[in-house]
């Protein structure tokens, strides 16, 4: 799976994606992720990314034009297996239902990314794909929700994820969304005890134990 992220703070998305898991991902050429900077694709000596809003009002807004440039140098043509995403606070809903329809459907994933108060609106409307909003909360910019959906998506691609048996584990819990309390040693700390049940060796015991203590992802 390639991923390309197109933002004004590269450095964001670097940090994450080198390190830890998708690091090790990147090094076995299981992903790839390239980060595109709208402000390289400006044409004026000040390369101006944003403007005042039309009809007024606080902040600024991203400029279509070297967001256009940047996009076609991610996705320079239609295609089937590439998903142009903009992440927006008023998106549709990402879910890991969504996290596995990417996995599946596309092998290239590309990300603009919002900063200031938006972007202009002809760039949903006419340059990408969908909308997508990590939840109901008010963030500065799109770099951290295209964090969330790369890390969500990147975990799905065969091995990606370093125990071969976590996916497997997460899935015949019937739709990936629920999860038992986890402990390792010591057996005791202070006066607080791992349940007895994980210590049994009584596979079925430990089962049972799990299910009845589910929590189930809201
Ligand atoms: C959020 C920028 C809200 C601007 C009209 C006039 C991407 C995000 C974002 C951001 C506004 C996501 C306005 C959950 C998020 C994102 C930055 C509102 C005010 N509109 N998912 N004035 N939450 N956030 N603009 O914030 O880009 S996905």
């Amino acid at each position: 799976m390639k991923f390309t992220v197109i933002t004004l703070f590269p450095e964001l998305i670097a940090a994450y994606t080198n390190a830890a898991m998708l690091g090790r991902a990147q090094k076995k050429h299981l992903i790839s992720v390239a980060t595109i900077n709208p402000r390289d694709f400006t044409q004026d000596a000040h390369q101006t990314v944003d403007d005042k809003p039309f009809g007024g009002g606080a902040g600024m807004v991203m400029k279509i034009e070297p967001l256009y440039r940047a996009i076609k140098k991610a996705a320079p043509r239609k295609n089937k297996k590439c998903r142009v995403i903009l992440l927006s606070a008023s998106g549709r809903p990402f879910t890991q239902a969504v996290a596995q329809e990417f996995a599946a459907r596309y092998t290239e994933l590309v990300f603009v990314c919002g900063r200031y108060e938006g972007v202009d609106a002809r760039v949903a409307e006419h340059l990408v794909d969908e909308e997508l909003s990590v939840g109901s909360y008010v963030l500065t910019g799109g770099e951290l929700p295209a964090l969330t959906v790369i890390d969500a998506v990147a975990r799905l691609i065969q091995g990606v994820l370093g125990n071969a048996e976590s996916l497997a584990e997460e899935s015949h819990n019937t739709d990936n969304t629920g999860e038992y309390p986890q402990y390792t040693r010591p057996e005791k700390f202070k006066t607080w005890r791992v349940p007895p049940e994980l210590l049994s060796g009584n596979h079925a015991a430990i089962a049972a134990w799990r299910r009845k203590n589910l929590k189930k992802i809201r």
